[in-house]
């Protein structure tokens, strides 16, 4: 039998609570949205197997609690990620002013050399807009990461953004694929069928 996958990455999304990251993973991995709001208790994670210039990479993507009162269990992932997806809410200013923080525990906590990216969700909701687009972008720069507004709620950016940050880790780790079978889970694989919704935060 092939092998299910060439290269697993393990991923990580942080940020202040209520700004979606568990929306953005459900998302991702099961294409679906609820906005019944359950605020993740510790951490949890979502396995998707998505195809990158040629490779099969398996995604496992580990969603963490917002809430100060988890930060101890959280930190302790840090260190095992290779992509750290920091994540605010275009509509909330405190959770953009947090990135800062957010940031400082990567620094204090991850390995040397992780992928990071930002993410601005909430971009459906244009009239509460209260970060704008280029403030989300100067931060990114000035930190020399990626950076997309997404939508969980309207699926925009989504795939886009971790198909990104996925191909950067490939690009840094190069030939080392992985041997043996990671832990159990859904295994889906796309094909790039991006079809471009068009929206206000849609970046080409
Ligand atoms: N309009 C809109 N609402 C969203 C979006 N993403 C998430 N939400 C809503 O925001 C609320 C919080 O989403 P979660 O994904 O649970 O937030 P979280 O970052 O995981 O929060 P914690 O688990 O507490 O850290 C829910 O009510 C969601 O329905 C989005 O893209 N657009
Ligand atoms: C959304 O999630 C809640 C809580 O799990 C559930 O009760 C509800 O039925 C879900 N809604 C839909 C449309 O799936
Ligand atoms: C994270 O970093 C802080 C500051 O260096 C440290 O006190 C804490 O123990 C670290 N947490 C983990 C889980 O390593
Ligand atoms: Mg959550």
């Amino acid at each position: 039998m092939a092998k299910k996958y060439d290269f697993l990455f393990k991923l990580l999304l942080i940020g202040d609570s209520g700004v979606g990251k568990t929306c953005l993973i459900i998302r991702f991995a099961e294409d679906n949205f609820n906005s019944t709001y359950i605020s993740t208790i510790g951490i949890d994670f979502k396995v998707k197997t998505i195809e990158v210039d040629g490779k099969k990479v398996k995604l496992q993507v580990w969603d963490t609690a917002g809430q100060e009162r988890f930060k101890t269990i959280t930190t302790a992932y840090y260190r095992g990620a290779m992509g750290i997806i920091l994540v605010y809410d275009i509509t909330d200013d405190k959770s953009f002013e947090n990135i800062q923080n957010w940031m400082k525990s990567i620094k204090e906590n991850a390995s040397a050399g992780v992928s990071r990216m930002l993410l601005g969700n909430k971009c459906d909701i244009e009239a509460k807009r209260k970060v704008s687009k280029e403030t989300g972008e100067k931060l990114a720069k000035d930190h020399g990461i990626r950076f997309f507004e997404t939508s969980a709620k309207s699926n925009i950016n989504v795939e886009e953004s971790f198909l990104a940050l996925a191909r950067d880790i490939l690009q840094k780790s190069s030939k080392k694929p992985v041997k043996e079978q990671g832990p159990t889970g859904r295994e889906v694989k796309i094909t790039s069928s991006t079809e471009k919704k068009s929206s206000k935060c849609v970046l080409l």
